[in-house]
This record gives C-alpha cells, structure tokens and sequence, in this order.
C-alpha cells in the first residue's frame, strides 16, 4: 500500500528540497514530519524524518556553538510540595499527561518534539499541589542541551514511554542513557531515602508507561516489566482515565517521602484546605516548624485529633505525627 502523501506533505518537501538556510531546512522538515500521515506503512518514513530532523538540530547547535535559541531556560522556581521532571522519548506522551492534569499551556501533537521548551504546571493529588514540568523529548539522535541542567535541580523525575509505539521497549534505555551521561541516577524512594551529595545527582522516581489505553498496551506492559527489571516502579497512565491519572499524582506525591498534617488553632475549626507536609516519621516539632519559624524552639504541648486517638490528646515534642493528623499547637 502506497504511502498516500498529502499535498500539504508535497509543498514541505519541496520547500525543504529549495531551503538553502538552516532555519529554513528545520522548519520545513518539522512541517513534512507533521504533514505525514500516521499508518503502518509510513512509520519507517515517520522514523527517518525524525533522525533526519534530530541530525540537522545537532549541526545547528555545533555552528551556533554552544546551546541553540531552544535552549532550556536554567531554572524554573519550585512550587507545591516540590518539582517533578517529566524526561522522555519524543512523543511518548509527556505534554499529553501535564495537559490532562493541570492547565498548563501544554503543546500535545501527533508528531515528536514538538516541545521545545519546558513548561511546568501544578497538579493535584487531593489537597496537595505538587509541580511537574513538561520536557523537551531526548532520544539518541537529539538532546536539548538545557535540558538535564533541569533535570539536575528537580526534586524527583518521571521517565515517560510509550505503551503503544513500535520503540517502547527501547525508550526506558534511551532516557537513562541520557541521564547517566549527565551523571544523574533515578531510583526508588523518596526525596529523603535517596543520597545526596556532590557529584553524582540522585532523584528518585518511576516509569510513566503512557497510552495504557492503546490495544496493545497490555502486552507491551509486560515485557516493559521484564525490561525494566524492578529497577524502577511502572505507573500506566492514560489521558482518558481518571483513575489512572490519580495513580500518577498519587505516585508523584508518594515521591516526597511526606505525611499531611492539618493546622488547628485553640478555639479554632482545623484548617482542612492546606496540610502542611511533614517528612514520614517526623514529630510534632518538624511539624511546628512549618507553621512558623520560630514554633520549634518555642514549643510547649500540642493537641491531636486523628485515627486511633483520644480528640484532643495532649501530646509532648517526641510525638510522631501521622498522615491526617490535625494538630493544634501550643507555645510559649
Ligand atoms: N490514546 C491516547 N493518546 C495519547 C495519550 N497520551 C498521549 N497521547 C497522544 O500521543 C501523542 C503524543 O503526545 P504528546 O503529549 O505530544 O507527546 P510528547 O512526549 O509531549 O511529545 P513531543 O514533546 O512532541 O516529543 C499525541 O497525539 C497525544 O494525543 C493517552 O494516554 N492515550
Ligand atoms: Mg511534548
């Protein structure tokens, strides 16, 4: 079966052939990649646009010399509990996923990189906000070189693949090849149980596998398993499933190690909008500490409502707190 090439998709590769700038070539290579229509037979036409494409970024950084006008910006400033970076191949569903949990001005597309600089957005696991930022794909071909600068200054990271492409199982291993030449680990655990230190940079994380909802999902879950090998927990997501986009927000903020405590002041209804997030195993001083600086040192007593206690139980400075715990503090 012929390829069926659009006239649109004609016209792009005319103008790519006549290009005679940089620039020019990029765009209407981009533009022949968009215009391709998706089916099995064009998806080895599909692949070598993309390494053409991703060839052709890699000379216009080398000549620009150095990071190119797609450069990642540094930093993006923290906000919620904390940052989680998406990293993945192109198209595996990254923009796909923040869109469907915030309204963060996401650009999702049938063709890959489209993202070209990252973007972040608060999600919701209940009442935690947690940021995650939308990345610019990395593959063997292409690597935006602000991207794992970024990635280095996250508090945690998600590797994206995708369940429903031919190169799934390959994906999981592009995107820690790319880290590992940055010097970054991603691991099981939380902010607190991964090591810090100079040098190597340690998030934890897991694996989104996207497009859980494609007919070959299934299968390819299984044998992401086997490929991934417990190195990392495996969440599947698709847009289209509220339940599976809870599990991703709940994995994230499982990634901050944290407990949800609430506020309470004496004579006072408990302020159930905003927890404050306490490390897990943490006391009531780490808690009186975020509600204000100073509540540490002038601790005296406190009083916990919560599963398994007496309303109100006075508790001294060595008790632990709890996930749901609401707290009222007293100091001197
Ligand atoms: N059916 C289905 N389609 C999805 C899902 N997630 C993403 N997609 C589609 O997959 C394609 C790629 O999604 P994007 O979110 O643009 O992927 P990306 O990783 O941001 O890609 P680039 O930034 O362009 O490299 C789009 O056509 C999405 O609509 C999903 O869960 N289910
Ligand atoms: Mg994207």
């Amino acid at each position: 079966m012929p390829a069926n090439l659009t006239q649109q998709y004609m016209f792009a590769e005319e103008r790519f052939k006549a290009a005679t700038t940089h620039e020019e070539k990029v765009d209407a290579l981009e533009e022949m990649i968009r215009e391709l229509p998706k089916h099995k037979h064009t998806e080895k036409m599909f692949a070598d646009l993309k390494t053409r494409l991703s060839k052709l970024r890699r000379e216009g950084e080398a000549k620009a010399g150095g990071p190119s006008r797609h450069a990642t910006e540094l930093v993006i400033k923290k906000e919620g509990a904390g940052q989680v970076i998406l990293v993945g191949g192109p198209n595996t569903g990254k923009s796909a996923l923040l869109g469907a949990l915030s309204n963060a001005p996401v650009e999702v597309t049938e063709y890959p990189f489209a993202t070209r600089k990252p973007v972040p957005g608060m999600i919701a696991f209940e009442d935690v906000r947690i940021q995650v930022v939308d990345t610019p794909s990395v593959d063997p071909g292409f690597q935006d070189p602000g991207l794992m600068p970024l990635v280095r200054q996250a508090d945690a990271a998600v590797i994206c693949v995708d369940l429903s492409a031919p190169e799934c199982l390959d994906q999981p291993g592009w995107a820690f090849t790319a880290l590992e030449e940055a010097r970054i680990d991603v691991v099981p655990g939380t902010v607190f149980s991964v090591p810090r230190g100079p040098g190597r940079v340690v998030l934890p994380g897991f694996i989104a596998a996207t497009r859980a909802d494609h007919p070959d999902a299934p299968l390819a879950l299984e044998l992401l398993a086997d490929v991934v090998g417990g190195r990392l927990p495996i969440v599947a997501t698709s847009t289209g499933d509220p339940a599976s986009l809870k599990g991703f927000a709940r994995a994230c903020l499982d990634l901050f190690g944290v407990v949800r405590v609430y506020s309470k002041q004496p004579q006072k209804d408990a302020d159930m909008d905003a927890p404050f997030l306490v490390p897990a195993g943490g006391t009531v001083l780490d808690f009186a500490e975020r509600v204000h600086r100073d509540f540490r040192e002038r601790f005296d007593f406190a009083r916990v409502w919560g599963p398994g206690k007496y309303d109100g139980q006075r508790v001294a400075r060595d008790y632990q707190v709890e996930e749901g715990d609401v707290i009222e503090l007293h100091v001197r």
